[in-house]
Parts: C-alpha cells; sequence; structure tokens
C-alpha cells in the first residue's frame, strides 16, 4: 500500500507532463479509430489508454524500460502496407507534411501509437499514483531511460521491423547533422530493417527554400556513412536531392523563388 506522499515529488529538469495527458490520449485514440482510420475501428480506446499511463505511473521514471510499453504495443499493433513507411531525421514538419498529402504513406506518426503520442510528456514517481506535471526527466541532464526516450525507441524499433519494401527517409540538408548516427533513425531504426523484407531504402536530402547554405547534399561523406552501414546489412540504398514531390511542398510557401519558378 503507498500513502500520500508529504513532500512533492522531485524536481527533474525536463518539462513535467502535459497537462489532461490521459484525456488527450483518450480523445486521440479515438479520433484516429473512429474517424481517421476506421479499419481500426476494433481498438478498445479504455485499455490502450490505461496500458499507456500503468507504463510509467508508480515507477522510477529514470528506469523506464521497454518491457514496460509490451502491452501498450500490443493493443496498438497495426499494420502497414508495404512500400509505405516513411522515416524522418531533422526534418518533421517536412514529412508529416508529405504523409498529409500522400494519405497512402505513413510516418510513425500517421499511425495509432504515433499519432497518440505525438508531442506530449508524460512522468510519473515511484512513491506516488500520480503523473508528475511539475518536472520530468530530462534525456541528457537526468536520464536517458526516461519515459519518454524509451517509448520513441521502442515504438520507432517496432515501426523499422515492421517495413517492407520500398522504404522512404526525408533528411535535412540544411543541417549539419543530415545523417545522425545518435539519431533515433541512425541509431535505432536504420538498424532494425530487416534485409530480407526491406528492398531499398530511398533517401531525400531536402533542403531550406531560400537558407543560406546547404551543409550536405547526397555526394556528402555523411550519406556515405548511411551509405555504409546499410551496405552491412545488405539493404539496397538510393539517394536523391531535393525530390520533386517534397519539394512542390516547399514551393506551395514560397512561389516566387528562383528555384521554384523553373
Ligand atoms: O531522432 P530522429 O529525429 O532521427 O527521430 C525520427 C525518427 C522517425 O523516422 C520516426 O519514425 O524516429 C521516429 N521518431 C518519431 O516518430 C518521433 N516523434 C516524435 C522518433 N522520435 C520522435 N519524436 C520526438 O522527436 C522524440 O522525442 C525524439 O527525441 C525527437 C526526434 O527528433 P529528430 O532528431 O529530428
Amino acid at each position: 500500500l503507498m500513502w500520500p506522499r508529504a513532500t512533492p515529488p522531485r524536481a527533474w529538469n525536463g518539462t513535467g507532463s502535459t497537462p489532461h495527458f490521459s484525456e488527450i490520449v483518450l480523445g486521440r485514440c479515438f479520433t484516429y479509430t473512429q474517424l481517421l482510420r476506421p479499419e481500426l475501428g476494433h481498438a478498445d480506446c479504455g485499455q490502450i489508454g490505461k496500458a499507456f499511463t500503468n507504463a510509467f505511473l508508480s515507477k522510477d521514471p529514470c528506469h523506464s524500460s521497454e518491457q514496460d510499453y509490451q502491452l501498450l504495443l500490443k493493443l496498438t499493433s497495426q499494420t502497414i502496407p508495404c512500400h509505405s513507411s516513411v522515416f524522418w531525421s531533422k526534418s518533421t514538419q517536412l514529412a508529416h507534411l508529405y504523409t498529409r498529402v500522400r494519405q497512402d504513406m505513413f510516418t510513425l506518426e500517421d499511425t495509432l501509437i504515433g499519432y497518440i503520442a505525438d508531442g506530449l510528456n508524460w512522468c510519473g514517481d515511484a512513491g506516488s499514483y500520480e503523473m508528475n506535471y511539475q518536472s520530468c526527466p530530462h534525456w541528457r541532464k537526468d536520464c536517458i531511460n526516461n519515459p519518454v526516450s524509451v517509448f520513441w525507441d521502442t515504438v520507432s524499433k517496432r515501426f523499422a521491423e515492421n517495413a517492407c519494401g520500398e522504404v522512404q527517409v526525408v533528411l535535412n540538408g540544411s543541417v549539419s547533422n543530415t545523417f545522425d548516427k545518435n539519431s533515433t533513425f541512425g541509431r535505432v531504426e536504420i538498424h532494425n530493417l530487416h534485409p530480407g523484407k526491406v528492398s531499398v531504402l530511398k533517401a531525400w536530402v531536402m533542403h531550406d527554400i531560400g537558407g543560406v547554405y546547404s551543409y550536405h547534399t547526397c555526394s556528402s561523406p555523411i550519406i556515405d556513412d548511411l551509405k555504409f552501414i546499410l551496405s552491412k546489412r545488405n539493404i539496397s540504398f538510393t539517394c536523391e536531392d531535393d525530390y520533386r514531390p517534397i519539394k512542390f511542398l516547399q514551393c506551395v510557401k514560397s512561389p516566387e523563388d528562383s528555384s521554384c519558378r523553373k
């Protein structure tokens, strides 16, 4: 039996849980399964919401584990058709804009579990039944094995394991770490693609319109790092700079830019 504590939970260096976390999770689950993808209409949002909070409530927020999320993963299992997985790194907005137009393509946030958790923050405390709305562990300043980081690593791993056929990744050529071995994409996802299932990874290296400087293109050594990891894993790799279908989306915002007029 746990007693209410007299002292407030310990203060961490990261943002606290998102206000109304449980209500948002429940609402998003119903929106996704009832309105956006009725083929998942059988999902039990009540159970999903409970499995999510049970994954971290009353637990030390620096000892979160993949195991904690297993029931949640099981309840949100979803089949993504082959040739439709889209990974991204340092290009959140553009990648999601792309799959918003191409409804047949999926980033992780276009799947139920990613849609529910996108942009939220959460943690609990070993000595309490409650969520900590004051602060949560910061991955660098406090601990790596916090509930949010472990969650994204766990669901990103499953998303990559389940990918099949031709898969895509949207990379940002306007930042120095276009390919980053320490990002979720570089650290988790590429290592969990199944060589027998995934025929090719197609990288699109996109550059900001009006950006002063392009850090990297497909010919940059940093892309060779990615190419090398995939060749070792027996997965084919192609790379294209400023892939036209995505470039058009950037041009919607900047139609007068010289690169959009020709
Ligand atoms: O670390 P990243 O990008 O390379 O992660 C992106 C990569 C995508 O392909 C997704 O499938 O990993 C998956 N993913 C998410 O979908 C996601 N949504 C929100 C990983 N992380 C995700 N987040 C949060 O953003 C999470 O807190 C993580 O640390 C960042 C990733 O940002 P990034 O470095 O641009």
